[in-house]
């Protein structure tokens, strides 16, 4: 039987559990949550064979914490990042003054005209962390990074959430709240 890289499983989970859970013939809960055995089966249905434990071990080893389990143990969601409709049950909190956001240089003339805008996602990924967000915006080309003035969009009434893997999420930054660097 081939054996999967980690890596390679992180990825196929992001795909399945963010974007095509059909795609193995599985479906979400309204949370995001699907059976961790009916996800083995399924992937191994589709040719691709992942045992407990390696699914265990992506989970724990992930760099960013993507996939979360239930308490016992039998379900499991990626904790961001979807764009199938889910509902999260993140809670809306007070941010910190300042987020960042990491993008490459070519986006910056649309951002400063239209702010940060969550396309296919169902959030805008912000940072605390300033050097994650300069790797997070190299993935598309030069990165740039932004500072957004989460103080004052939070004063106006923006909400703001934070996942369990320290990603802060919003519904859009308009222009006036974001700065270079
Ligand atoms: C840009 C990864 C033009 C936005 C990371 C970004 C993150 C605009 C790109 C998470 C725009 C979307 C999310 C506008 C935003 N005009 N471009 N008005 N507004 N953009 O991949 O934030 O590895 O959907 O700046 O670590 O790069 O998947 O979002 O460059 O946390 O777990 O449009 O994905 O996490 O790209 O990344 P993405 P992102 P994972």
């Amino acid at each position: 039987m081939k054996s999967h890289h980690i890596k390679q499983i992180s990825k196929r989970l992001s795909y399945v559990l963010r974007h095509a859970p059909e795609s193995i013939g599985i479906e979400l809960s309204r949370g995001g949550w699907t059976s961790v055995d009916q996800l083995l089966d399924a992937l191994a249905r589709s040719g691709f064979h992942v045992s407990l434990e390696t699914l265990e071990n992506v989970i724990t080893e992930n760099d960013k914490q993507r996939f979360e389990l239930s308490g016992d143990l039998s379900l499991i969601r990626a904790r961001q990042g979807h764009s199938v409709q889910i509902e999260m049950d993140y809670e809306p909190v007070k941010p910190p003054d300042m987020l960042y956001h990491g993008t490459a240089t070519r986006f910056l003339e649309s951002i400063l005209e239209h702010g940060l805008i969550k396309g296919t996602r169902q959030h805008v990924h912000l940072s605390t962390n300033y050097q994650t967000m300069v790797q997070v915006g190299s993935r598309h080309g030069k990165p740039v990074v932004l500072s957004i003035d989460a103080k004052s969009m939070f004063e106006s009434g923006h909400e703001f959430f934070v996942t369990g893997n320290h990603v802060w999420l919003t519904e859009h930054v308009p222009p006036d709240f974001l700065s270079r660097g």
